[in-house]
């Protein structure tokens, strides 16, 4: 399934500092709201639409990777006109818009990215999303929960903390969102993927803290891989996957070399492991950077 870009940032070229990226695939005030047609049941109504019927939001993970919701809202009216919805969050949690507006002809949805933050110190517990036209009101609850009880999928490393070894500033690549669950790389730019500040100089590192000693012996690695920008030319190419427990040198567990693909699994004999890393070596060649959507472990 393919998934729009949300919420991309502008590219902001820095005098001296090669690309860190290719463009955007579409302009950002483009991608951050997205418009399709549809059959209007011309009830009049204007009808919130959510992309799941419940959001599930971390606590204490960084706020540069808070827990995303995909909303919206369909006119099922007989005329285009301006529709307006509002957006309304249980304190404390905190919403990135709280309103969505658009003009909609008969039929047409309107969606756009919604981020909830839930600051530091929030109670664990269930939480009302709201979503309000003049028409009707959409409730997605809101469930906070301590990252040690989310469902994981046995992903060891999902909303772990996450460390690397330089941060691009010219645009969103936060290091947490190589742990944030979305192994799409449809959201690049948009913050759901990492690039590193230092063009053709390896090696680059990114660290995840699994919170404790865990057993594993399988690392998958998502690089960025588009139709536009294929991981044959803007992925990662070379690495090797370390582990290290008890704050201990870290050791080679999995080497990948020559890797042309979005992703790359890697077994390796199961091991003790309090943190995994990913040391990047080389990439396929387009402004040499290094490009990771997902590192899971297993
Ligand atoms: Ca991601």
């Amino acid at each position: 399934m393919r998934i729009l870009a949300a919420g991309a940032l502008a590219f902001v070229p820095v005098l001296g500092a090669p690309p860190a990226t290719p463009e955007p695939e579409t302009p950002p005030q483009a991608v951050s709201v997205q418009v399709e047609p549809g059959v209007s049941k011309g009830t009049g109504k204007l009808v919130p639409t959510a992309g799941a019927d419940r959001l599930v939001a971390p606590l204490g993970v960084d706020p540069a990777c808070p827990a995303t919701l995909k909303i919206g809202m369909r006119s099922e009216a007989k005329k285009a006109a301006y529709a307006t919805m509002r957006v309304e969050a249980d304190s404390p949690l905190t919403a990135s818009r709280a309103m969505l507006t658009s003009y909609l002809p008969p039929g047409y949805e309107v969606r756009a990215k919604l981020l909830v933050a839930v600051p530091p110190g929030t109670a664990e517990g269930t939480y009302g999303l709201r979503l309000r036209t003049p028409s009707s009101t959409l409730k997605v609850p809101v469930e906070v929960v301590p990252v040690d009880g989310l469902d994981n999928g046995g992903n060891l490393a999902l909303r772990r903390p996450v460390t690397a070894s330089s941060q691009h500033t010219n645009a969103n690549y936060p290091p947490c969102s190589v742990a944030d669950g979305d192994r799409s790389s449809n959201g690049w730019a948009g913050g759901n993927g990492w690039n590193d500040a230092t063009a053709r100089s390896w090696p680059d590192t990114v660290a995840i803290a699994l919170g404790g000693a865990r057993q594993v012996s399988r690392v998958d690695l998502y690089t960025l891989d588009t139709e536009r920008y294929p991981a044959s030319r803007y992925g990662l190419r070379d690495w090797d996957v370390q582990v290290r427990a008890g704050g201990g040198p870290w050791q080679t567990v999995a080497q990948v070399r020559g890797n042309t693909a979005g992703s790359a699994r890697s077994d390796f004999a199961p091991v003790a492991a309090e943190d995994v890393r990913v040391v990047a070596l080389a990439s396929n060649g387009a402004n040499d950077y290094t490009r990771i959507i997902e590192v899971e472990a297993r």
